[in-house]
């Protein structure tokens, strides 16, 4: 798997970010792009919303068949009553444009095994064991073409609670037969979702298990063998995906290169649960994603759709303000590589870089922008807001180090963040090390 400890290259000062050029190429173009994604993790479980039987789960409450102990025979009974009348795709991926954001990841299949599509597979599917009857998958493919978004699943590949030959976490595999399953649903499940909905952007993996390294292969080679363009996330196993997935909600320390994304929360839950209250603030998204592109990652974060099929109004709020801040600072976001490490803390912003342009995200209120150490000859300095021209006086200082000022004109400064572009000469940001 994936290792998180940082790679020599990455404690340079100066470098550690002109690798990632070299790694490019025509497939994972459009995702190095995005930077900002929308997980959706909706299924059956939304009905209970982190109840059964008036026991509470302390988990995350797509787990809840697992963590309260559900047989199958009355967890599929929910099929029953899944009839999410409010469910409005093009509402959905509404709110992830407006959002900033560039694709979507359906849950397909979840570790309960039920597929939130329709499946010629397994009749354990929204379309034909719900009253709802409605093909959510195929609804999301229409709205993501009509808006411009990319569409991609997530498919639980190892885990399949319903199944009898699929994997459960700590329940032993005796009497298992994972083959049968791979044979039976698996493959024919991704192959369904590869060949009836169009382009997919990716395929979300996830929780390998005890998969051998050839059938993660297997299930890789299959994905390419239909969609050659399609991506795979990093928990297909055995380091084998087209980029890495950090443990959910964890941002690598420094700038890291290469392809990887953060899976991320808006509160302490994926699927749906009307207990949870863990909601983070807007301002918190915000620096989370401008960390995250700083340090040269995609941000993936998620909405859990009520039984209803609505996203909680604390989801949709905190994504409308995120939204706002990349319409006024998106230029600073999408695209962006990874900027090596600035040697001081600067509690008020992050920096991000592309070729010829270092983006200063300024999150708090401050009267003045002070740099020290940044050897680059700067061109100009303007607000990406309005474009308006910033004063920047670069100056060596008294003990000899580089240093940019730039100030904030009262009329300028939002308590929101703001972002500034300076174009400078050079093709990087140049950061001197703190002085002996
Ligand atoms: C998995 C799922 O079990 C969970 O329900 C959710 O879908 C999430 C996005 O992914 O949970 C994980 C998987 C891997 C890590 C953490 C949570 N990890 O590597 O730290």
């Amino acid at each position: 798997m994936y290792c998180l400890i940082p790679k020599k290259s990455e404690y340079d000062l100066t470098g550690g970010c002109g690798a990632v050029d070299v790694l490019h190429s025509k497939t994972q173009s459009w995702w190095r792009e995005a930077k900002f994604g929308m997980f959706i993790h909706w299924g059956l479980y939304a009905l209970l919303a982190g109840e059964y039987r008036g026991l509470r789960t302390e988990n995350i409450a797509e787990w809840i068949m697992h963590d309260l102990r559900i047989p199958p025979r009355e967890y599929e009974r929910l099929a029953e009553r899944f009839n999410p009348a409010r469910f409005d795709a093009n509402r959905v991926v509404s709110l992830a444009r407006r959002a900033g954001m560039r694709y979507v990841v359906l849950t397909a299949k979840h570790h309960d095994g039920f597929a939130m599509y329709h499946s010629q597979v397994s009749g354990y599917n929204v379309a034909e064991a719900t009253p709802f009857g409605r093909d959510v998958a195929m609804e999301l493919r229409r709205a993501c073409d009509e808006q411009g978004l990319k569409l991609c699943f997530y498919y639980s590949q190892a885990q399949d609670w319903h199944d009898p030959d699929g994997i459960e976490e700590n329940v032993p595999a005796t009497g298992k037969n994972f083959r049968r399953y791979l044979d039976r649903k698996c493959v024919p499940q991704i192959s369904e979702l590869l060949t009836r909905y169009g382009d997919i952007g990716l395929i979300w993996f996830d929780t390998p298990m005890d998969m051998t390294r050839e059938q993660s292969q297997e299930l890789y080679d299959l994905v390419k063998s239909i969609q050659p363009d399609c991506m795979v996330s990093g928990r297909i196993g055995h380091g084998l995906g087209d980029y890495m997935s950090t443990g959910d909600n964890f941002i690598p320390l420094l700038p890291r290169p290469g392809d990887w994304e953060v899976p991320a929360t808006i509160n302490g839950t994926w699927g749906y649960n009307r207990f949870d209250a863990r909601w983070k603030s807007p301002e918190a998204l915000i620096r989370n994603l401008v960390k995250i592109v700083s340090r040269g990652g995609n941000y993936l974060l998620n909405i859990g759709p009520d039984a209803m099929g609505e996203a909680p109004e604390r989801s949709e709020r905190a994504l409308e303000a995120i939204g706002e801040y990349l319409r006024r600072g998106g230029e600073g976001i999408y695209g962006c590589d990874p900027t090596p490490v600035y040697p001081y803390d600067i509690p008020w912003g992050y920096l991000t870089c592309k070729p010829r342009r270092l983006y200063i995200h300024v999150l708090e209120d401050i009267e003045e922008v002070y740099l020290l150490n940044i050897a680059n000859e700067p061109v100009w300095a303007c607000l990406l807001a309005d474009g308006a021209e910033l004063d920047l006086v670069r100056r060596t200082t008294c003990e000899g180090d580089s240093s940019w000022r730039i100030r904030m004109p009262r009329s300028e400064r939002r308590p929101a963040g703001q972002v500034i572009r300076v174009e400078i000469r050079e093709e990087r940001p140049i950061f001197e090390p703190i002085r002996d």
